[in-house]
């Protein structure tokens, strides 16, 4: 199927609508700092220099002589509302305000409210706190020891710095097929933390009316509805419920998973609100972002690969250590404590494979996951990849050809992993041939051995993954017990314009314009008659919000659905007005006619007119629907992306000379905005891979905490991505599409990591961890003897 893509509407998301708003002020949207409230208060956060530390004493006394400081509140204030904790995503606590210690270099100590932001931040300058510095614990490995400090002293049973085992798959059957194995690989790979870098950083408005009890927040928000309802379960208690909470979340300047967790920030500011009555702005600086919200990855990970001498693949086993931080705070489906990390038989045919993975506290900030990676994919794929591309070396086959060998093969489809899920449709050899062609793999072979012989370095590197994207079916995927469902609302308006809108929020990925543009191929409405709304819980549908690339998967879906029961409506009140039976009417977009007539028609448009006007008796007026769609299955993108890089003896620098990815999504809704997000997400792979990474010293002190030292590629560094598509539909989403906002993201380390090591392998290098910074690759070249 194709789908209508009108050139007028381009990938922005962004309606006209908004230039007539008073509060807009920026060229684009209407963001959290961009909102302007009379007599709105400033809320500036004190944070701590300390990773793990007792706090002795918090005097005020200096920053309250400040005028326009209002009030500095701490964890004890707090503390008399039992507000001072909350429940993390994983049902984990996490301090909203410490009222003991410390425990992450950057955590929040107090909050200083004031009449000014500037005057807030001299409060918080002003804000005395005397600690006394604890045994701080950054190793996971080192934290799981006997005698390591126990961090969450709060939990009175806790023992050690263990949260939690998890394991899947065959065990026995996974060791049996590692005893016959004749050729076996292992390998320890870490995926260091990194952290999303949004233009926009974190923050809200939260605004109590006291004359009507109700509390309005302004948030950067990617599940306003979740938030909502967290609300109402954790301040229930003194007396916001949830008709009387309402969020919103308006333009969001990029979101990439950072924005799904709930931060101390938020809480206070809705404390400070409705203990105040005003308005109270809280927006994080650059620093706070990079140092204390979630992170993603910090997978230690060892993996070890079985295959026959002529490169079957047979087993995959997996033992993991995941940091969490302080608390378990990532934002997971609550049966997967990590995630679809067992996603991680990637595109292969495994006969056995078994993974488990621990969780450990450390004195890091909580989290996990916020990376533009659907729960853990990424740290899956990189590991698949890698291993892949180290057992095709290992018994010297190409790398191309051992993949070709060992995919899941397209008559396979639906697939039932080794590891339980059900992948829906694929063509993984399709999108690799495709790949190759394109990046004329055969000569770059012929031309790396040339090279080789003159001593130059160059490697060439594949990925070809396969991502998990789209949750629920609610059945297995919850968030603290809300069903991963979404949904959308259609009403059309007797003039045959519509609003619709949905349980999402798009953070920049364009799905006001894709949305309408679903709406439009199924009444044949014009796209721009309809008007898309989504992230204000007092209009919208309830839905779990945008991340795990389940916008198109799910609410997309909800969408169609919702249009089609219209589109039933509009059939029956067609019959009624051509005086025909609804047998007898056949559709094509924007009108029904009589079949062996088609003069006698009528368009959307009057149908929409006469559901208000002329519609028939004993039928409801209006021309309205609802959809909560439950997906049956989730969606498996996929693709294969090659990589070329060469690298400089003398500085150890990489350099990507072309980057070949070719995705498969489905049917595509809009092409533009899918380029747009593969392009975006090949950079945000690129990043981390080359670039990335927030490491603490022993003292717990961040290393990368802002952007002198984590470093983010600019336009310098990118290379030139070349794309192309193969197209798989999905056989059980309503128009055949699948998610596709981080396929590249997850896809794309693998593939630059891959041919680092293959531009080195003859040199003894089998695995180099991500970030490959050229100080790493020229210490390897160094060990290895090469000399410039
Ligand atoms: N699309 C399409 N055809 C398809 C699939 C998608 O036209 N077969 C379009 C969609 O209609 C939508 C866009 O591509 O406009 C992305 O759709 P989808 O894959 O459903 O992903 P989501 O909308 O759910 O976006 C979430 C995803 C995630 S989880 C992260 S993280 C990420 C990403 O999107 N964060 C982003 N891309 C981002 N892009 C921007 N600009 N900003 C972010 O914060
Ligand atoms: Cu994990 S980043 Mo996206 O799923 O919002």
């Amino acid at each position: 199927m194709a789908l209508r893509t009108p050139p007028e509407i381009g990938g922005m998301g962004h309606s006209v609508k908004r230039k007539e708003d008073p509060r807009f002020i920026r060229g684009k949207g209407t963001y959290v700092d961009d909102i302007q409230l009379p007599g709105m208060l400033y809320l500036d956060i004190v944070r701590s220099p300390y990773a793990h530390a007792k706090i002795k004493s918090i005097d005020a006394s200096k920053a309250l002589a400040i005028p326009g400081v209002l009030a500095v509140i701490t964890g004890q204030d707090l503390a008399k509302y039992n507000l001072h904790w909350m429940p993390t995503l994983m049902s984990d606590t996490q301090m909203v305000l410490p009222v003991e210690k410390v425990m992450y270099q950057a955590q929040e100590v107090a909050a200083v409210l004031a009449t000014e932001r500037y005057i807030a931040a001299d409060g918080t300058a002003a804000v005395a706190v005397e600690y006394e510095p604890l045994p701080v614990v950054v190793d996971p490995k080192k934290a799981l020891e006997p005698g390591a400090p126990v961090l969450r002293t709060d939990k009175k049973d806790k023992k050690d710095n263990h949260i939690w085992h998890w394991e899947w798959g065959d065990r026995t059957a996974t060791d049996r097929a590692f005893e016959e194995a004749p050729v076996t690989v292992e390998q320890d790979i870490y995926i260091p933390r990194i952290h999303v870098a949004s233009i926009e950083t974190c923050g809200c408005i939260a605004n109590f009316d006291k004359v009507n009890g109700k509390l309005t927040v302004w948030m950067t928000t990617q599940a306003p509805h979740a938030i909502r309802t967290v609300f109402a379960l954790v301040a229930g208690h003194v007396g916001l419920a949830e008709h009387k909470i309402r969020i919103i979340s308006p333009d969001i300047g990029g979101g990439f998973g950072g924005k799904v967790p709930v931060y101390p920030g938020y809480v206070i500011a809705v404390a400070a609100s409705v203990l105040t009555g005003k308005p109270v702005k809280w927006m994080e600086d650059r620093m706070e972002h990079l140092q204390a919200d979630s992170f993603a990855r910090d997978y230690h990970i060892t993996a070890e690969l079985a295959a026959t001498k002529d490169g079957t693949l047979t087993a995959l086993r997996i033992k993991t250590i995941a940091d969490h931080g302080y608390a378990d705070a990532a934002a997971n489906p609550s049966k997967f404590p990590a995630g679809l990390f067992h996603i991680c038989t990637g595109s292969y045919d495994f006969k056995a494979a078994h993974v488990e993975v621990d969780g450990v506290y450390t004195n890091k900030p909580p989290g996990g996951i916020a990376y533009r990676c659907s729960f853990r994919v990424t740290e899956a794929v990189h590991t698949i990849e890698r291993m892949a591309d180290l057992m095709a070396h290992q018994i010297g086959m190409d790398p191309a050809e051992f993949r070709l060998k060992n995919f899941v093969k397209p008559e396979q489809f639906p697939y039932k992993s080794a590891l339980g899920w059900e992948y829906d449709s694929g063509n993984y050899a399709g999108a690799l041939h495709k790949a190759m062609d394109k990046i004329g793999y055969a000569e770059l072979r012929r031309e790396q051995a040339e090279k080789r012989k003159k001593g130059e370095l160059m490697g060439i590197g594949i990925s070809s993954f396969t991502e998990i994207v789209g949750a629920g079916p609610s059945k297995h995927f919850d968030i603290l017990g809300l069903k991963m469902f979404d949904s959308a609302e259609i009403r059309i308006h007797p003039t045959g314009k519509a609003i619709a809108r949905f349980g999402t929020r798009s953070q920049g990925q364009g799905n006001e314009t894709s949305y309408a543009q679903i709406i439009a191929e199924e009444l044949g409405i014009p796209v721009a008659d309809i008007q898309v709304e989504e992230g204000d819980t007092d209009t919208a549908p309830y839905g779990l919000g945008t991340y795990a690339s389940r916008s198109t998967p799910v609410a997309g879906a909800a969408g169609a659905m919702a249009a089609r029961k219209i589109r039933d409506k509009a059939r029956r009140i067609a019959a009624h007005l051509l005086e025909a039976a609804e047998e007898d009417l056949v559709w094509e977009p924007g009108k029904f006619s009589v079949k062996g007539a088609p003069n006698r028609s009528k368009t959307i448009q009057d149908i929409a007119f006469a559901a208000y006007t002329n519609h028939p008796q004993g039928m409801e007026a209006g021309l309205e629907a609802v959809s909560y769609y439950d997906p049956p299955n989730l969606t498996y993108p996929f693709g294969s992306y090659i990589c070329v890089v060469d690298i400089d003896k003398g500085t150890g620098e990489v350099k990507v000379r072309r980057f070949v990815a070719v995705d498969d999504c489905g049917n595509i809704i809009n092409p533009m905005i899918v380029e747009g997000q593969i392009h975006g997400g090949l950079t945000m792979g690129f990043a981390p891979a080359l670039f990335e990474e927030i490491s603490y010293d022993e003292q717990g002190n961040v290393q990368g905490g802002s952007f002198i030292d984590y470093l983010l590629p600019t336009a310098v560094e990118t290379p030139k991505w070349e794309t192309d598509k193969t197209t798989t539909p999905s056989p059980h989403h309503p128009l055949g599409a699948k998610g596709v906002g981080e396929s590249a993201t997850v896809g794309a380390p693998a593939a630059i990591a891959n041919a680092v090591v293959d531009a080195l392998w003859h040199l003894g290098v089998r695995h180099v961890d991500i970030p490959i910074t050229p100080h790493k690759v020229w210490k390897l070249l160094r060990e290895k003897g090469v000399s410039e």
